[in-house]
Formats: structure tokens, C-alpha cells, sequence
């Protein structure tokens, strides 16, 4: 490892540190769409920016978005990034890492005057969880042009819209159109990402080369039940509302178990206003399922609508299922692959190359152009969305030099795949 690396790894992971001061709860990360928090990580990440020599520029979802020129002014830009908004008790690495890499690199390529035959743009998305407003992939799709203008409408926690949060940001929605990067802009999308799995760690391998990004469909289920007085109502007369969703979780984990690939977890499940003397008469739960094949995904989300319709039907519990997210699986250009395995042969690093089962913005980015992911090692088991979500320095160093080389040789082929 050069000099150069080891301070392009520290500079990485001091930043990513600062970044994660940015935060709604003091204690833990949590960092979500229009908060405050997300407004100062923001300005921070614009600064960075310029300071690296870039030009910056925001958009109406909140997008930050550094340029470094080309010698061709005009030519198609190579895109990378990723986002900035975070999981509530997150991991600080899932984005950021994204976005710094690429900020160090250019921060190192400007001082050298180091300038390529096109444009390179960092993309700081603005919101990829959907954790405040149920609503994921926010930034690239008003980017790819496939922002869907009915979640504007979608309110947090506390009853704000998202139309509402942005304009008390200082963003105005209905200026998303002008935020779509036409396609002929755009020579490619690349994004370094934390795998946030345990692969490349227990194959001891620093980097990895994604082939797909995972197909998803995600739910908000709303059982009703009736609640009842928990020392007199006969078990066998209950309507149970969390007895309903506690039977459906049970059935997406047996139904996923089924099949290598195949992914389901409900990740909220929440009694409102329950006691523990009342028979809850209502119940929330959310409800995410994937895969690598879309086929494979769409016969278990049949199959687990069909068993909540029986089970609710045999309880007596009405049911409101709302689809808040689908996402078929993306597959990674080819020839973007091939050139990310170019830079790690380059660079000494073996080779692996592995699916996504974690979604990322370039599923939305694929509208307009190829996409490609690298992937970087994490520690603590592979754990992520989770403040026990680690990497190295030395691996941010690693990436950092595979991605310097990736785009030092960059080029566009005559004919795509
Ligand atoms: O949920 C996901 O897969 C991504 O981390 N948003
Ligand atoms: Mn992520
Ligand atoms: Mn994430």
C-alpha cells in the first residue's frame, strides 16, 4: 500500500466520521429525508465539494452534486456517489463510504491537476431508505426521471407531508422536473458500496465486483381486529389482531426459508395504543420480500398474499395491504464489470464477483444508463443497518486506489452489451 493510499483511507474514514455527527438522535445515527440533521450533512458534503475542486450544485429533491470537469467540457459524465440520508440506529459507512471515496479521489486527482476526457459527477443522493415518508430511492429517481409525484403526499410520523418538509428545506417539488439528467448526459453509473453481507469477509477478500442488485417488494399491512378485555375474552371468540400478523410473519419465514435467495422480514410490527390487559384490536406490520430472480420474487409475494387473505378470512381480521415499494432486479453492465475487474487485476486484488441483495441507487440510475457496483469488505460479521457496522481503513485505501484506476482507464466501448 502507497503512502498516497494510506492518507487517501485515513482522510475516508475521518470524514466519515465527522458526517455521522450529523444526526436526529445524539447517541445513535439516524439521519432522514429534509431533517435537519440531513440539511447540515448537506452543507457539509457541498463543502467537501468545493474543496476538492469541484463545482456544486443542489437540486429540488435535495440531490448534492459535485462536477469535476473533463477536457471535453461537454462529453457524456461518469457518474458515482451515493446517498446521505441513513436508517434510523443506522450504520455510518451504508452511503457515505459512496460518497467521500470519490470526493478524496478527486480532491487527489485536482491537486495533481490530473483531469480525464470527461466530466466526473459525485452524486450525493438525497434519500434512498425511505424510512421518514415510505418512499425509497427518492434522489436518483428524480434524477432518472421516474420520481412518482404521488408520495409527495406521504406523511412521517408526525402527520408532515413530504411536500411540506421539503419546502420548510428550502426545496420546491415542483421543480423535480428540472432536476432529470437527460440520457445523453451521462456516460455511466458507478457507486463503492459497503457489501453490508458477510461474503467478502469470510472469503478474507477486500472487494467485489456486484453482478445484480436484488428485485424487492415491500408492504404496509394493517390488520383490524377487535380488542377485547385480556381476562375475559374467550380465547376462541378473539379476533387478535397481532395474533394475525405474529401467524403472517411466521408464513413469509417459513415461505422464504424455501428457497436459496429468497429474502423476507418483517422489520416493524407495532400494537398502537396497546396495553397488556387489551386483546390488540389493531395491528401494523411491514412486510419486505426478495430476490435475484424476479420470477422467484413474484411467486412468493403471490403466495404470501394468498396466505394473509386466508389467515385474516379464518380470524375474522380485515386487512389493508398497501404496496409501498417494487423494484424488479438490475443487472450490472457487463462491460462496466469487466472494467472494474481490469482496475483490480491492475491493482493486484483478486477478484470476486456477487449479487446485491441490499437495494441501492442504482436501481433507480439503470433508467437512464449502465450501472456497475463495487463492493468493499465489511467487518463485524457483515452486519449493517446497524451501529456495529465496521470497515477498514486499509479497505477504504484498497478502494480508493482500485476506483483511481478504474477511472484513470475509463472508457466508453464503441458498441455497449
Ligand atoms: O433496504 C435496502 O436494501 C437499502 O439499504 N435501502
Ligand atoms: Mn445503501
Ligand atoms: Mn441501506
Amino acid at each position: 500500500m502507497t503512502t498516497i493510499d494510506a492518507l487517501l483511507g485515513e482522510e475516508i474514514m475521518q470524514r466519515v466520521e465527522l458526517l455521522a455527527a450529523h444526526t436526529e438522535q445524539p447517541g445513535m445515527l439516524t439521519r432522514t429525508y429534509m431533517s435537519t440533521a440531513h440539511q447540515d450533512a448537506a452543507g457539509q458534503i457541498a463543502a467537501w465539494m468545493r474543496e476538492a475542486g469541484m463545482t456544486v450544485r443542489s437540486d429540488a429533491a435535495g440531490n448534492v452534486i459535485g462536477r469535476y470537469e473533463g477536457l471535453t467540457p461537454d462529453a457524456p459524465a461518469l457518474l458515482t456517489g451515493s446517498h446521505y440520508d441513513s436508517v434510523r440506529d443506522g450504520g455510518r459507512y451504508d452511503g457515505p463510504l459512496g460518497i467521500l471515496l470519490p470526493i478524496a479521489c478527486v480532491s487527489a486527482w485536482h491537486r495533481l491537476s490530473r483531469r480525464f476526457p470527461f466530466p466526473l459527477e459525485v452524486v450525493a443522493f438525497s434519500e434512498e431508505e425511505g424510512v421518514r415518508f415510505k418512499a425509497t430511492l427518492l434522489g436518483s429517481r428524480a434524477l432518472a426521471g421516474t420520481f412518482d409525484t404521488r408520495v409527495l403526499d406521504n406523511i412521517d410520523d408526525g402527520g408532515k407531508t413530504m411536500r411540506d418538509a421539503m419546502r420548510g428545506a428550502g426545496y420546491e417539488p415542483d421543480d423535480l422536473p428540472a432536476a432529470v439528467l437527460p440520457r445523453n448526459r451521462v456516460a455511466a453509473f458507478v457507486e463503492v458500496h459497503i457489501e453490508q453481507g458477510p461474503v467478502l469477509l469470510d472469503e478474507k477478500l477486500p472487494l467485489g465486483i456486484v453482478t445484480a442488485i436484488s428485485g424487492a417488494t415491500r408492504f404496509m399491512l394493517e390488520l383490524d381486529g377487535m380488542a377485547g378485555h385480556a381476562g375475559t375474552v374467550p380465547m376462541q371468540s378473539r379476533r387478535d389482531a397481532a395474533m394475525a400478523g405474529a401467524e403472517i410473519g411466521l408464513f413469509i419465514e417459513q415461505r422464504c426459508q424455501a428457497e436459496l435467495g429468497l429474502v423476507g422480514t418483517v422489520g416493524q410490527f407495532t400494537v398502537p395504543n396497546g396495553a397488556a390487559n387489551v386483546v390488540p384490536g389493531r395491528a401494523l406490520l411491514s412486510i419486505d420480500i426478495r430476490a435475484g430472480e424476479d420470477a422467484v420474487l413474484r411467486a412468493a409475494v403471490d403466495d404470501v398474499r394468498a396466505a394473509i387473505n386466508a389467515i385474516c378470512a379464518r380470524r375474522g381480521v380485515r386487512v389493508t395491504l398497501r404496496k409501498t415499494y417494487e423494484a424488479v432486479s438490475v443487472a450490472c453492465a457487463d462491460w462496466l464489470q469487466a472494467q472494474w475487474a481490469d482496475a483490480l487485476r491492475r491493482c493486484g486484488i483478486p477478484q470476486r464477483r456477487l449479487p446485491s441483495g441490499a437495494g441501492h441507487d442504482g436501481m433507480a440510475m439503470a433508467a437512464i444508463t449502465d450501472i456497475a457496483m463495487l463492493f468493499v469488505r465489511c467487518g463485524n460479521g457483515g452486519i449493517s443497518h446497524h451501529p456495529s457496522e465496521t470497515m477498514s481503513t486499509e479497505d477504504a485505501a484498497l478502494a480508493a486506489r482500485v476506483f483511481i484506476d478504474f477511472v484513470e482507464h475509463f472508457s466508453v466501448p464503441a458498441v455497449c452489451d
